[in-house]
């Protein structure tokens, strides 16, 4: 059997994909690539990941490759289903996928609008700080509705799980790229918590630091 890898760069979104593979517990190949000098528009990564984008798992032995947050993360499930990373009732698993959508499509249509707004305005300055404002106050709403979200759960996660799961570990990703956006993350306790929560679970405590030592 050839393990999976998990094809991912340092600050990046495939950080969050990164933790949850060190929550599931699963033997993959961690592979890490430099956005920066272009590793991901080599033929070579475009033959394993036609978008260009990290992260992805490939799964060699199938002949696929799994791009897409929510659909790593539950490939991730399934695999680990012990991991805490999905429920395993139906309703649980089905809003662990509704917390892993509204994160996934939060993070296209809010944060990844400010972290790319100089991209997607062509280099328009005036145009990219307005779009990059715009998507801040979005954020700042995003984070607000988890937060609130959050208020009152059991074990202050999101599910109301012991363990914490995917959803757990995206959500506290926004935090963090909120953090990254300059946006006042003063508030936002229930988030906070849940990030020191996910941060100490001793496997993506491991991983976050393999990052760190990466740069
Ligand atoms: N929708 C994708 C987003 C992937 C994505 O945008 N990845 C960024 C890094 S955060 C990337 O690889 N960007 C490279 C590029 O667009 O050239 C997912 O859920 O994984």
């Amino acid at each position: 059997m050839t393990k999976p890898i998990l094809w991912t760069s340092t600050r990046t979104s495939g950080t969050i994909v990164h933790q949850m593979v060190a929550a599931s517990g699963l033997d993959l190949d961690i592979r890490f690539i430099s956005l920066r000098k272009g590793d991901h528009k080599t033929p070579d990564f475009l033959a394993i990941n036609p978008k260009g984008e990290v992260a992805a798992i490939q799964i060699p032995d199938a002949g696929v490759t799994i791009t897409e947050i929510p659909a790593m993360a539950l490939w991730l499930a399934e695999a680990a289903p012990d991991s805490g990373l999905l429920p395993r009732d139906a309703i649980g698993r089905a809003k662990g996928m509704e917390w892993l959508c509204w994160c996934h499509f939060r993070m296209a249509n809010t944060f990844s609008l400010a972290f790319q707004a100089k991209r997607l305005t062509g280099g328009d300055e005036a145009a990219a700080a307005a779009l990059k404002a715009t998507a801040v106050t979005r954020a700042q709403d995003a984070l607000a509705f988890a937060d609130a979200q959050l208020a009152g759960r059991p074990h202050g996660t999101i599910l109301g799980t012991e363990k914490v799961s995917a959803a757990d570990i995206f959500l506290a990703a926004l935090l963090g790229f909120g953090g990254f956006l300059g946006v006042a993350t003063d508030g936002y306790a229930n988030l906070k918590a849940l990030g020191a929560k996910v941060a100490a679970v001793p496997a993506i405590a491991a991983a976050l630091a393999r990052e760190q030592e990466i740069g």
